[in-house]
């Protein structure tokens, strides 16, 4: 996550270079938005050619914590009723990893496990919703058994509505407190693929015109800018309400985080260290922050 420190090690000890330095902050991908304001910021100081990169790097902290929210609102049961969190993206970036680490997450803030694991019957139930690929399901499966929940599944190439739909009425007769519905890998641009999105958003609202309560849109931080893309894309066909932002255990700088906050106003919720269930933590900007160089 520690994307400023690249910068520092390339800035240290000359004068700075606008236009070397734009081209690194978009690098970062922080997003031209942010690009653009943390330079027009600097350059209006009136002793601009004296700045040296750790002025760059405190007027890029204080740009970023202006935007970034802190504090984040703990995802809470609903009284009576199941909470639905709907979780997508394009392929590969983490989902069905994040479904099983975000029910262990879940599963723990709420209390809601066994001591020894494999009893708890009522805090979460998982959806197989991704019925594009036959192996999808069964590593769902794989993480519901380990993390001792329940799963509904439908056959191999059975509609993820139906599924969803299923899965609702399940947790309303085992009265769980969270629904966790995984779907398959979809490319943003893929017209018909939304639709398929939109129809598992409209079902679901069928029982509870608030569901899903959570849209959280995985993304992997290793894809830099494209996530930026796929963000709007997701965004403007069903509605996100945040981001889990997977791999940042890789070469993830970290500043699409900041890049989909400034642009498109989604707040990242999750972040994903690592592919272990516990590699998983909740996004607080103020840390987010803290941690830059
Ligand atoms: N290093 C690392 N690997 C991760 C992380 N999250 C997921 N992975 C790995 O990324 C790969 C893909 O993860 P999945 O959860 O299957 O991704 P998906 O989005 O469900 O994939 P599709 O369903 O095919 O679209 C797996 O090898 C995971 O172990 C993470 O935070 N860090
Ligand atoms: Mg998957």
């Amino acid at each position: 996550m520690n994307f400023l420190q690249s910068l520092a090690e390339q800035f240290a000890g000359k004068p700075i270079d606008w236009d070397e330095l734009e081209e690194s902050l978009i690098r970062a991908d922080l997003g031209v938005l942010m690009t653009t304001r943390i330079i027009k910021t600097l350059q209006e100081r009136e002793a601009w050619s004296l700045l040296g990169i750790s002025d760059v790097i405190k007027a890029a902290r204080q740009e970023i914590a202006r935007i970034l929210p802190t504090n984040p609102a703990p995802i809470r049961p609903i009284p009576n009723k199941p909470k639905v969190i709907l979780l997508l993206g394009v392929n590969g970036t983490g989902k069905t990893t994040s479904t099983a680490k975000l029910a262990r997450y879940l599963q723990l803030a709420t209390g809601r496990v066994h001591p020894t694991g494999g009893q708890d019957r009522h805090g979460v139930l998982l959806a197989a919703a991704d019925t594009f690929r036959a192996a999808a399901i069964e590593q769902l499966g794989i993480w519901a058994k380990r993390l001792g929940v329940e799963m509904v599944r439908g056959q191999y190439n059975a509609d993820p509505a139906a599924i969803c739909y299923e899965a609702y009425q399940a947790a309303v007769r085992h009265k769980i407190d969270f629904l966790l519905c995984d779907t398959a890998g979809r490319q943003h641009t893929k017209a018909n693929l939304m639709a398929e999105l939109q129809k598992v958003k409209r079902t679901l609202g069928k029982h509870d015109p608030d569901a899903p309560h959570e849209t959280l849109l995985v993304v992997d931080a290793t894809t830099g800018g494209n996530a930026l893309s796929q963000a709007r894309e997701f965004q403007s066909a069903i509605g996100v309400t945040g981001l889990i932002v997977t791999k940042l255990d890789g070469s993830g700088k970290g500043g699409i985080v900041v890049a989909i906050q400034d642009e498109l106003g989604i707040p990242t919720r999750f972040v994903g260290t690592g592919e272990r269930l516990d590699d998983f933590a909740v996004f607080d900007g103020r840390e987010f922050v803290a941690n830059m160089v």
